[in-house]
């Protein structure tokens, strides 16, 4: 570990990365190529992380959210990704087990990191995927699903919660995994699309 600046990945977080990700042998020798290539001193700065966003999304306001989901990678806090959360996060957003993608889920939405989720953090998070969302999509959200604050109410509802309640990551990814419209509240489509682009970019 630590911050080689060598060329090479080092043989330790290659196998650490095969066994925590679906990513082979030469995906990640591929992909640390073209890290290295995009990231010369090995690091991904949040302005960075919020540029890769801002061009994805030319035509809404992806800054919060790129910033939310920036702090849910970025899981030793340094300000910075280095190569194996930039992987690791790849991973979840593409290719990972659902058990991962929720306890992400949990951590993006944590927003404080207290270990528990708030409506307040739902709202907030809810919030920076609205920004994302053009105004002639918005328009065709149900009435009861169309403002963050809406949302919100809903997803407390299902869990059954009261204003000033909280949610443990147990209960939420259970909540999730049993409750299809929770998933559907809490998350946004498009990185679909923005894997989409990921993809043509690589080629
Ligand atoms: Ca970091
Ligand atoms: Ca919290």
């Amino acid at each position: 570990m630590g911050n080689s600046k060598s060329g090479a990945l080092s043989k330790e977080l290659l196998e650490d990365l095969k066994l925590n990700t679906r990513f082979s042998e030469e995906e990640l020798c591929a992909w640390y190529q073209t890290f290295q290539k995009e990231c010369p001193n090995g690091r991904i700065t949040k302005e960075q992380f919020e540029g890769i966003y801002a061009s994805f999304f030319p035509d809404a306001d992806p800054t919060e959210y790129a910033r939310h989901v920036f702090r849910s990678f970025d899981t030793n806090s340094d300000g910075t990704l280095d190569f194996k959360e930039y992987i690791v996060a790849l991973h979840l957003t593409s290719s990972g087990k659902t058990l991962q993608k929720l306890e992400w889920a949990f951590s993006l939405y944590d927003v404080d990191g207290n270990g528990t989720i708030s409506k307040n953090e739902i709202q907030e998070i809810v919030k920076s995927i609205f920004n994302m969302i053009s105004q002639d999509d918005k328009k065709t959200l149900p009435e009861d699903e169309n403002t963050p604050e809406k949302r919100a109410d809903k997803v407390w509802e299902f869990f059954g919660k009261k204003e000033n309640d909280k949610i443990a990551e147990g209960e939420f990814i259970r909540g999730v995994m049993e409750n299809k419209d929770i998933l559907r509240l809490i998350q946004f489509d498009e990185p679909q699309k923005v894997k989409d682009r990921l993809k043509e970019k690589k080629q």
